[in-house]
């Protein structure tokens, strides 16, 4: 199915990026996903304040004010506790994942796949490297430990954060925004055209692996405003970051998904991915929320197990890290 013009394809073949308006409501499609968390948000409140951290459950506040509220008075965050991935390292029995019914429907979203098929073609897998990210205001931040999910995110191409087995898998960044993204309360920015360079040496920092500013033509950085429903679509190439949030009261709700060609490395290989959509083989797709999460509890219980799996490829004592 043809969804992009003309234009916005060679637009996404120049700038290694494209802003898609309303390929989401926000009513049909976000609005149950929000309903998801916000029951992970009313069990976090309840346990902290069984636990006495917090001095109410703060029932009737609104979604952003009460994680908010919860976060800055607990000292604590809970990334994890609504991301559909695992983190990189330290999983255990107990790591919290929510991967509900809402969330499965968001990744086969039947005008998402329209619009990834229109880039990538009709066999589509989706690639389990995936998040939420509720980026909160600097006083909600839990003091002393950095996490990518909650903060900005510096300059970094998706493929430098991955391993070099899908270097050559053509991956597709969605990028969704869930509550408006702002320059203020922390939207995306990109370095247009950025994707037709080879990968750029990446550094492992404290804010994870990045790119050192040095190499960034910062004059450049284009940052992307965007509406809720809206999507930018990115190469894997593309390099990108995100701003802080220094609104005092919004919190920057986004998800991002990755789609790629079946049969091509995904680049976390212990992750579980699955077929999204197939011409060739319908049967193969997966329709089947409760078997989605199954696979990410039986990846947990496997890596809860293990070592975990290293998917950093770069090293500090490379030069350009001086
Ligand atoms: O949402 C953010 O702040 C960063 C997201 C990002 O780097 C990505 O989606 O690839
Ligand atoms: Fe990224």
């Amino acid at each position: 199915m043809q969804v992009l013009t003309p234009a916005q394809r060679q637009q996404f073949e120049r700038d290694g990026y494209l802003v898609v308006e309303d390929v989401l409501d926000p009513t049909r499609d976000i609005a149950p996903v929000m309903a998801e968390y916000a029951d992970v948000v009313d069990r976090i409140a309840h346990s902290l304040y069984e636990e006495g951290v917090i001095k109410s459950p703060y029932r009737e506040l609104p979604f952003e004010e009460r994680l908010i509220r919860i976060c800055a008075e607990s000292g604590r965050n809970f990334p994890q506790h609504f991301d559909f991935s695992l983190p990189q390292s330290g999983v255990r029995h107990d790591t919290p994942i929510h991967v509900g019914p809402a969330v499965f429907g968001l990744l086969t979203n039947q005008r998402l796949l329209d619009l990834v098929e229109d880039l990538i073609g009709p066999e589509i897998y989706s690639n389990p490297v995936q998040h939420i990210r509720m980026k909160l205001p600097k006083r909600a931040v839990a003091k002393g430990s950095y996490n990518g999910l909650v903060s900005t995110i510096p300059w970094h191409q998706d493929n430098g954060v991955i391993l070099p087995e899908a270097d050559e898998s053509d991956i597709l960044t969605i990028w969704m925004p869930i509550t408006e993204a702002t320059v203020e309360n922390g939207c995306l920015q990109v370095i247009p055209g950025s994707h037709r360079g080879d990968l750029v040496p990446h550094c492992p920092q404290e804010k994870g692996v990045s790119i050192p500013e040095k190499l960034i033509p910062s004059e450049r950085a284009t940052p992307l405003p965007m509406r809720p429903g809206s999507a930018l679509l990115m190469t894997s190439r593309t390099v990108h970051s995100s701003l802080d949030n220094v609104t005092e009261d919004r919190v920057r709700i986004s998800f991002d998904l990755r789609y790629q060609p079946i049969g091509q490395p995904t680049g976390r290989p212990a992750f579980p991915g699955f077929v999204a959509r197939s011409a060739a083989h319908p049967e193969a797709v997966l329709c089947n929320p409760a078997e989605w999460a199954r696979m990410w509890y039986e990846a947990r219980a496997r890596l809860a197990e293990q070592e975990n799996p290293s998917f950093n490829r770069w090293s500090l004592d490379a030069a350009v890290c001086a």
